[in-house]
Parts: C-alpha cells; structure tokens; sequence
C-alpha cells in the first residue's frame, strides 16, 4: 500500500512538473486521454514507455474500458486489437495508444482502417525511441546505448498517404484539439504526438529497489540474472 501511494505521489509530481515540458511527457497526454474519453469509448494499449505512462494514468470510467497485452507486452497488438474491438463493439469510440516502434512493426494494418472506414483513432507517442529499452539500459549499464534509437517518422504523412485524416501534435492545446475531432469523427483518424522518452515509466526506481537489481548482476555477456 506504501509503494502504491508512493508511486500515485510520483505520478502526481511528475505531471505538474512537466504540464508544459516540450516534446510532452506521455502522462500528460495521457491526462488529456482523461478528460476526453467517456463512458462510451475503449483504450486500447500496446506495449512500451508511453503505454505504461497511460496505463498507469488513465482512468477508465467503465468496466472494460481498457484492452491490454497485459504481461505479454507484445509490440504491435494495438493497431489489430483496435480493428477487431471495433468491429464488436461498433457503438464504442476506439481509441488505441502505440508508440512509434510498435505502429512500425504493425502499420500494414492501416490501409484496412482506411479501406473498410473503420472509425479508430490511433494515437502514435512518437518519441524516435524505443524509449522503454532506452530506459532501461540507461539503468543498467551505464549510459551505454544500442539499437534503440529509431528514425524520425512522420505517421501523419503515412496514413494521409494511404487516403487517411491524420493530425499532427506537438503541444497540449493541439493534442486536446485533436482527440476531440477524433471523438467527434466517423472516420479513422491517426494522430502524431511527439513526446519524450526521458520520463521513465512511473514507480520504476521503486522496483528496482525492491527487486534488489544491481548493475553488478550484468556483464557484456549476459542478461540480468531472473
Ligand atoms: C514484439 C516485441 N518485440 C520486442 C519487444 C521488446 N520491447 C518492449 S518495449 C520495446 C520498445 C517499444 O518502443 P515504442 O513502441 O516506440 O514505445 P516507447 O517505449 O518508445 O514508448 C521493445 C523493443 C516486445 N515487447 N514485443
Ligand atoms: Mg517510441
């Protein structure tokens, strides 16, 4: 229970702090996620940094109100999962959250979105990142990165390029704009948020405490002992 109220306070601080930090902390676009969805609309989330950011922020007014890979934490689930949440719960505004290295390992499923006018809206957390394991070699061994920068990508022009609506946002006001033309739309719309990968994912140097993780336990060779 004190971790848990630990790790509320963290969120909490870290939100206010950065309300208007430049490229946007994911909790705070997360927070817009609050106060636009309702009890109509499905989350659905994929895998990663800004996911675990709106996992941890967002509450869902209703029961199964969020779709997740859960401990799978498969990259590439929400794009697909959208679609088919849609498709049975047509009455429902579907918004899926995925950051820019999972939208890269699923977008051929975009043209569908467009195709059979499947009204989802995507929201991309584009930090040019595979943040999470940024994050985590960052822990773990010393500022010593690899393969987890990834290409500055412009989705917005992707899926106007396939015949979508999309929408670009780099602040609060035009990321608030853009999720309620998207609540407001009947077709699918993707929109690009550029946010930051620097924010690591709430509650993490709890656990890392608690789970006793020393950098001690890594070498070039291996992996962290389970
Ligand atoms: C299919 C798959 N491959 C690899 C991983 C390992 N993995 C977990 S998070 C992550 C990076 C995610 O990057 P992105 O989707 O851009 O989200 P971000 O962490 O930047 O918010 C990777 C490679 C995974 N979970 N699933
Ligand atoms: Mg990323």
């Amino acid at each position: 229970m004190e971790i848990k109220r630990q790790v509320a306070e963290e969120i909490e601080r870290e939100i206010e702090t950065h309300k208007n930090s430049s490229p946007l902390h994911p909790g705070v676009v997360a927070e817009i996620l609050n106060s636009t969805l309702g009890e109509d609309s499905i989350l659905v989330l994929d895998c990663g940094l800004s996911t675990f950011w709106v996992r941890d922020v967002y509450k869902s007014p209703c029961v199964r109100g969020v779709l997740s890979p859960g401990g799978y934490e498969s990259m590439g689930f929400a794009l697909p999962a959208s679609i088919a949440t849609k498709i049975v719960y047509p009455e429902k505004k579907v918004f899926a959250v995925i950051g820019d290295g999972g939208l890269l390992m699923s977008y051929s499923d975009l043209p569908t979105l467009v195709e059979n006018n499947i009204n989802v809206a995507i929201v991309v957390f584009n930090d040019s990142k595979y943040g999470q394991i940024w994050q985590l070699q960052k822990k773990l061994f010393g500022d010593r990165f690899i393969a987890v920068d990834l290409q500055k990508i412009d989705f917005a022009r992707i899926f106007e390029a396939i015949g979508g609506k999309s929408i670009s946002a780099e602040t609060v006001d035009e990321v608030k704009a853009a999720f309620n033309e998207a609540m407001g739309s009947d077709r699918p719309v993707l929109i690009d948020v550029k946010t930051d990968f620097r924010y690591n994912a709430p509650g993490s140097d709890l656990l890392i405490q608690n789970q006793d993780l020393e950098i001690g336990h890594i070498t070039d060779e291996g992996s962290p002992r389970p």
